[in-house]
């Protein structure tokens, strides 16, 4: 369960945060397939609570397991995941089962389902006050019971050793595979019990072989366990059954890229600090939480907003085999709670993309150059191992990987200038950051590597982008 299916060598995911399930299949079509992304991860699909204001949190208090969300009904996510594995791109959901709704009266969902919160009582699953924890509040993370028994911001939590809820999570988690994803986010697992999610797990159906899976092939399972060393919950209690989200991941490389630490510590990424082993790990440099002050991470988290170190660290994070790759597709915001661009109905405004340039309040960093780019590198890298690695002693660094790709990234307000190492076969190669091969032509910079592997290298200090790639697929 830790094998994405991705089609082919495909390596990298995107979440499209907020997006409708229509506008997805379509940037499938258009985009995500041609472009070699291997999934994307949907908003949750499950009838949320309404909640006033429609923040985008709203999504994260379930009311039933109806598939009917602001991104759309079950009919148009059937279409979106059809046609999304017809452009070999595989869809992974968010599933919010560790609890259903804080306390709201009335209490109403997407689909007009209604319940009542402060009984625990969710007549259209349906879930009772017996389906339940006793309501207390988790504030001590140092102590696993509380985390797992008690509520999560005040949202009832389901009690998952109990039968009926066993039951009621497999069977939506089953509805949505036979409907052709390839995977799930388990929301919150940090709050509920391993011994549980194993069972779970255990019992669902296998990917659907007519949406194009091979036989006998298990969902993908990435769990969000925020673990940064010091609460009484480990993610290593996790990893039997399914990957989990590395939250150092994004919080190092935060600090790295803002010149908090020298990138030259990076030679050895992966071991030795403190993260997962590769193949349990998915990793980003931020997600819908933590990219607006939820979760972990806090001020040195990259986002859009930072675009050109953090286009940076994307760069890295897609160039380094490390994990499994997640980018994040995020919305305009200044108010961390407010919801994605939506009529005064509260229907959700769909991007629209010129020249890859989002527009109607859609950032889209999945269509930024320096991005897609280094998500075709990695396609490219496939397993091939760090090599030729080479730092200035500072915030100056290169690496290839095997003869396949090579990367220089240039952190520090000096030029980069220098005949490096890069591993690959002679030839004449197209910078991916600066331009791109178009009909036979470079429009960035062109790259000679000479017979013994070097090449001269050159970035600016002051360059638009601190970042110069290359890789097999884009000679000149
Ligand atoms: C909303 C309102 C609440 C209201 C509630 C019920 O905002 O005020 O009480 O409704 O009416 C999202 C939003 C929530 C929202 C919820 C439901 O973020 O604000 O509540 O929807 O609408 C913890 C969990 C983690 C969770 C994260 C946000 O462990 O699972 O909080 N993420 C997921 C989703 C998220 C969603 C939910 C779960 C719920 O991704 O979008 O919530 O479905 C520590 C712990 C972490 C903990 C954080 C924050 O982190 O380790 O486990 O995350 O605290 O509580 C340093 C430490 C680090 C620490 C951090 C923050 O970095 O090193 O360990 O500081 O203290």
């Amino acid at each position: 369960q830790k094998h994405p299916y991705y089609v082919d060598d495909r390596g990298t995911m995107v979440h499209l945060f907020e997006w409708k399930f229509q506008d997805i299949a379509r940037e499938c079509e258009e985009f995500l397939g041609p472009m070699g992304f291997g999934g994307v991860q949907v908003s949750p699909i499950h009838e949320n609570l309404i909640i006033p204001g429609r923040p985008w949190y709203e999504r994260y208090q379930p009311i039933s397991m109806k598939i009917h969300s602001r991104s759309g009904n079950v009919s148009e996510f059937q279409d979106m995941v059809r046609r999304c594995n017809a452009a070999d791109v595989r869809i992974y959901v968010d599933v919010v089962v560790n609890h259903m709704t804080g306390d709201a009266n009335p209490a109403r969902g997407v689909d007009g389902s209604t319940a009542e919160p402060s009984l625990k009582s969710y007549p259209a699953v349906p879930f009772t006050s017996a389906d339940f924890h006793r309501t207390c509040a988790i504030s001590n993370y140092q102590n696993a019971t509380e985390v797992r028994d008690c509520e999560l911001s005040g949202l009832h939590d389901l009690d998952q050793s109990k039968e009926h809820v066993r039951a009621a999570i497999v069977e939506y988690m089953d509805r949505i595979t036979d409907l052709g994803v390839a995977g799930f986010r388990i929301d919150a697992a940090k709050h509920m019990w391993p011994q549980d999610l194993r069972i779970i797990y255990s019992r669902l159906k296998n990917l659907s072989v007519s949406a194009g899976f091979p036989r006998n092939s298990r969902p993908f399972i990435y769990q969000e366990v925020i673990d940064l060393g010091n609460e009484g919950v480990k993610k290593a209690e996790y990893t039997d059954f399914g990957r989990v989200i590395e939250f150092n991941f994004g919080i190092v490389l935060g600090n790295m890229f803002r010149g908090l630490e020298p990138l030259k510590d990076l030679k050895n990424w992966g071991n030795g600090w403190g993260l997962l082993p590769s193949g349990d790990a998915l990793v980003m440099i931020d997600n819908h939480d933590n990219q607006r002050g939820h979760g972990a991470g806090g001020a040195t988290i990259l986002t859009y907003k930072d675009a050109r170190i953090y286009k940076m660290a994307t760069a890295f994070e897609l160039a380094h085999p490390y994990g499994t790759t997640r980018i994040m597709s995020s919305y305009s915001f200044t108010d961390p709670s407010v919801g994605p661009p939506a009529d005064s109905d509260g229907t959700i405004i769909s991007p629209k993309i010129t020249n890859n340039v989002c527009t109607n309040g859609w950032i889209c960093e999945h269509r930024w150059h320096q991005i897609y780019q280094m998500v075709i590198f990695r396609n490219v890298a496939k397993r091939s191992p760090v090599e030729n690695w080479w730092d200035n002693g500072n915030n100056q660094i290169s690496f290839s990987r095997g003869r396949l790709g090579f990367i220089a990234i240039n952190g520090e307000t000096e030029d980069l200038r220098g005949n490096l190492t890069t591993g690959l076969p002679a030839g004449k190669y197209c910078d991916v950051i600066s331009g791109e091969v178009r009909g036979n032509k470079c429009t960035g910079k062109t790259i000679e590597v000479t017979e013994n592997g070097k090449a001269f290298i050159e970035i600016p200090a002051n360059a638009d982008d601190g970042v110069l790639a290359i890789h097999i697929g884009r000679t000149s």
